[in-house]
């Protein structure tokens, strides 16, 4: 905006980290009409011949989704994406049952991380009051000015300042760094005793090997795999175990072992050499949930995505709850005209609650799966859960549903299952008095035999006899 026009120059937005929520950020800050600008470590992916990082895809649901539709690329998105209308879980004997998300149309998206970031980024450089910089590693930054010192690859240092520093770099994130030399400033990490291990199962005769439209999952408790599809007709399968157990194995003929264990139907679809190579390839990785609070400091500041809450990947809501992120910091900054030193503790305040309940939630998830959830448990509980929804439409709405498939806020999901969880129990308290009730009027009404119940002297000293002498 020029002066010329009568409106304040807009103010200067620094980006911290171009991943999935910086590369989003940049284009909602962009579409207001701030002067956006992103400084990324990497070098540009969309250049990069080998893209190193995290997950290969990932699982994009309602949230998400709305974030995108918000910049206009929701159906781009869509489009390049997979459907997993269902689940498919794996029984250790090879069976597979199906049991849908929803009603049809309901689903949640198989992405390409890779791609995803590099539209986003795309996306981002079409604003003219948008600047992408690669190859800048923040070193470090006073919560104080707001100056930024960035690194170059070539040893060469870069200054920078601006009017509201968004901090998207990921679970580490430097900025977060200042946070945490303050007062008052609220911070938890766990990493939880398992690691991941991402394995490809390849096309059989051009075509994917298992059905494309599933979220494919094997439920073996504590030992965990699951499979998304991708455009390449490959499944990307990513193995969840304790690192004592990776530790365990240590040659191939081990991992066929393992997996003739507890994969058995895998192994001839990933290969059998195959499996042995890419079994090696890294080590199991480390997974971490992080919590803090507040989100910002001053009108200076402030820290969204992993940066802000990274959460364990077992409800598929890291990257969702991010993307939402820029959702509601859009809606504080319409509520409050955009005067940072009123949006900045407003955002704190309505985000953190629901932050924390994304990754108490998703901690809940492991703990539950890791602890209960085999196969069998797994489709008993999907079963009961659509059950109890069919009967009960507007009473009861499972859990997954709610976070996966509306933008209920989280924190109000996790009350409202409480409350259904209450209402069940009582329910079943209801059927259980009665069934007592019930069955003691059945018995007044038409009472037994009771001859028939009484054991002759011989026979009750026989079974005594018996009783004693095992
Ligand atoms: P990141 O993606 O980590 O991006 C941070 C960026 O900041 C990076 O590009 C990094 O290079 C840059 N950066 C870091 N430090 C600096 C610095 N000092 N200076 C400049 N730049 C810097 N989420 C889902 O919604 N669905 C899923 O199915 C799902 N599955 C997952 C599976 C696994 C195994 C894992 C580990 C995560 C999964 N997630 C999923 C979570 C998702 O990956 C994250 O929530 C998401 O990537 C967070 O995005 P972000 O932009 O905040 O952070
Ligand atoms: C009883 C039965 C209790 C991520 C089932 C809890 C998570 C949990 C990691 C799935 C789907 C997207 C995911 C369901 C449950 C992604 C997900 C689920 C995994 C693992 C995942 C479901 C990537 C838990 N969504 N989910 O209902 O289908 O139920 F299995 Cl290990």
């Amino acid at each position: 905006m020029e002066e010329s026009t009568g409106r304040p120059t807009k103010k200067k937005v620094v980006v911290v980290g171009g991943g999935l929520v910086g590369a989003l950020n940049a284009c909602f800050f962009a579409k207001r009409g701030f002067n956006v600008e992103v400084f990324e470590t990497r070098e540009d992916i969309r250049q990069a011949k080998v893209v190193k990082g995290r997950s290969i895809n990932l699982a994009l649901s309602h949230r998400g989704r709305q974030a995108l539709k918000q910049v206009g690329m929701e159906d781009k998105i869509v489009s390049q994406g997979i459907p997993m209308n269902s689940r498919m879980i794996h029984s250790p004997s090879g069976k597979q049952s199906a049991i849908p998300y929803g009603k049809k149309g309901q689903f949640i998206l198989s992405v390409d991380r890779a791609n995803l970031n590099k539209e986003l980024l795309t996306e981002a450089e079409t604003y003219p009051n948008t600047k992408l910089n690669f190859d800048h590693k923040l070193q470090d930054w006073s919560a104080e000015t707001g100056q930024m010192t960035f690194a170059r690859p070539d040893g060469s240092e870069k200054q920078i300042n601006a009017d509201l520093i968004v901090g998207c770099d990921g679970a580490f994130s430097a900025i977060r760094k200042q946070f945490l030399r303050r007062s008052r400033f609220n911070y938890s990490q766990t990493y939880i005793p398992h690691g991941y291990m991402e394995l490809t199962m390849p096309p059989i005769n051009g075509e994917f090997a298992m059905k494309p439209n599933y979220l494919h999952i094997w439920p073996r408790n504590t030992f965990m795999m699951i499979a998304l599809p991708n455009l390449d007709k490959t499944f990307t399968c990513t193995l969840f175990m304790p690192f004592d157990e990776f530790e365990k194995i240590t040659t191939g003929d081990e991992v066929i072992d393992f997996f003739q264990t507890y994969f058995p139907d895998a192994i001839p679809l990933i290969g059998v050499d195959a499996l042995k190579e890419d079994y090696f390839r890294l080590p199991g990785q480390a997974m971490v949930s992080i919590k803090c609070s507040p989100y910002h400091i001053g009108d200076k500041c402030v820290i969204m995505g992993d940066a802000a809450h990274a959460v364990v990947p077992f409800y598929g809501q890291g990257m969702n709850a991010g993307f939402e992120d820029c959702i509601v910091f859009g809606e504080v900054l319409d509520q409050l005209n955009e005067d940072f030193s009123a949006v900045l503790p407003e955002y704190s305040r309505v985000r953190v609650p629901d932050d924390h309940a994304i990754a108490d939630l998703a901690m809940y998830n492991y703990i539950e799966m890791r602890a209960h959830v085999n196969s069998k448990w797994f489709i008993f509980r999907k079963h009961v859960d659509n059950l109890l929804h069919v009967l009960m439409p507007k009473t009861i709405i499972p859990l997954y549903t709610m976070v996966t498939f509306t933008r209920t806020r989280y924190h109000e999901a996790v009350d409202r299952w409480h409350w259904q969880e209450k209402v069940i129990n009582r329910g079943l308290l209801f059927s259980a008095t009665g069934a007592v009730l019930g069955g003691s009027y059945l018995l007044i009404k038409n009472p037994p035999d009771i001859s028939k119940l009484i054991i002759p002297a011989e026979k009750m000293r026989d079974r005594l006899v018996v009783l004693w002498t095992h």
